[in-house]
C-alpha cells in the first residue's frame, strides 16, 4: 500500500532549537539514530522523504495523547486519508502491531507512519506486539522509500508500558531492522523518557 507524495515542498524544515539532541549512534556505516527531546508535530529532515509515527488506536480517527496533537497539526485532511484507510473488520483500520500510511498534510513532515503499539498487559505479550510495531512502522516507511523517520515512545502514555522495558524493545528493534535508513529519530516529549532512551542507547549502540 503505498501513497503518492500529496505534495512539494519549497522549504526544508527542521526541529525547533528548543528540542535539543542527545547525540548520534551509530546503526551501520550509513546510518544514524538520533535521541532528540520535543514535539515530535514539529519534526521534519527535508520534507519529501520523512516520516513521522504515530501512536493510534484500531480505529485510525484520532485520539488524545501524541494522536491528537498529531491529527491538530495535520489537518483535517489527516482524518479524511485515515478514513479512507480500508477497514480489516469493523471498527478496525490497523490491528494492534501493524501500520498504515498517509500524506502529512499540514505537517512538516511529508508522511505520517500510523501504528497502534501494545495495551500494557503482562498476559498478552505486550513485547512482541510492540517489537511488531516498530518492525512494521520500518517496513511501511521502506515501502515508500522514506528515508528519515522519527518514532515517539509508542505505548508509554495512555498505554501505560513502563518506560525502561520499552526502550530495550524499540532501540534493540531498531539496531536489527533500520541500518539502511539515513537518520532515524526518537522525539521525546518529557525528561524522564529522554534519558532513559538515551541510558539505553548508550548501552545498546556504538555513539557516532
Ligand atoms: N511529541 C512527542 N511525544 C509526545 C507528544 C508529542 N507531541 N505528545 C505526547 N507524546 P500516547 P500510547 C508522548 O499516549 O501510549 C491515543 O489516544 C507521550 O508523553 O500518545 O501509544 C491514541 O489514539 C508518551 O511518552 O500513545 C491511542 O488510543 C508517548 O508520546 C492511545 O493514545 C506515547 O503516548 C495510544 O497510547
Amino acid at each position: 500500500s503505498s501513497y503518492p507524495k500529496s505534495k512539494s515542498k519549497s522549504k526544508t524544515l527542521t526541529m525547533s532549537s528548543s528540542s535539543n539532541t542527545g547525540g548520534g549512534f551509530k546503526l551501520s556505516e550509513s546510518s544514524v539514530l538520533k535521541i532528540n527531546k520535543g514535539d515530535i508535530t514539529q519534526w521534519s529532515v527535508d520534507g519529501s522523504s520523512d516520516a513521522i509515527v504515530n501512536p493510534a488506536n484500531e480505529i485510525m480517527l484520532g485520539g488524545g495523547g501524541a494522536d491528537g496533537a498529531i491529527h491538530r497539526a495535520a489537518g483535517p485532511e489527516l482524518r479524511d486519508a485515515c478514513y479512507k484507510v480500508p477497514e480489516v473488520r469493523p471498527g478496525v483500520r490497523c490491528p494492534t502491531g501493524e501500520a498504515r500510511i498517509t500524506p502529512g498534510f499540514r505537517l512538516p513532515a511529508s508522511h505520517v507512519i500510523h501504528t497502534v503499539g501494545p495495551i500494557y498487559d503482562v498476559h498478552s505479550n505486550p513485547e512482541a506486539l510492540l517489537r511488531s510495531s516498530y518492525k512494521n512502522s520500518l517496513s511501511v516507511a521502506k515501502e515508500n522509500n522514506i528515508q528519515y523517520i522519527a518514532f515517539p515512545a509508542i505505548s508509554c502514555g495512555v498505554f501505560g508500558y513502563p518506560f525502561e522495558e520499552a526502550s530495550t524493545v524499540a532501540i534493540s528493534t531498531i539496531k536489527e531492522f533500520a541500518n539502511d535508513f539515513k537518520e532515524v529519530h526518537f522525539v521525546l516529549f518529557a525528561d524522564d523518557i529522554y534519558s532513559v532512551w538515551l541510558k539505553k542507547a548508550k548501552e545498546l549502540l556504538q555513539a557516532q
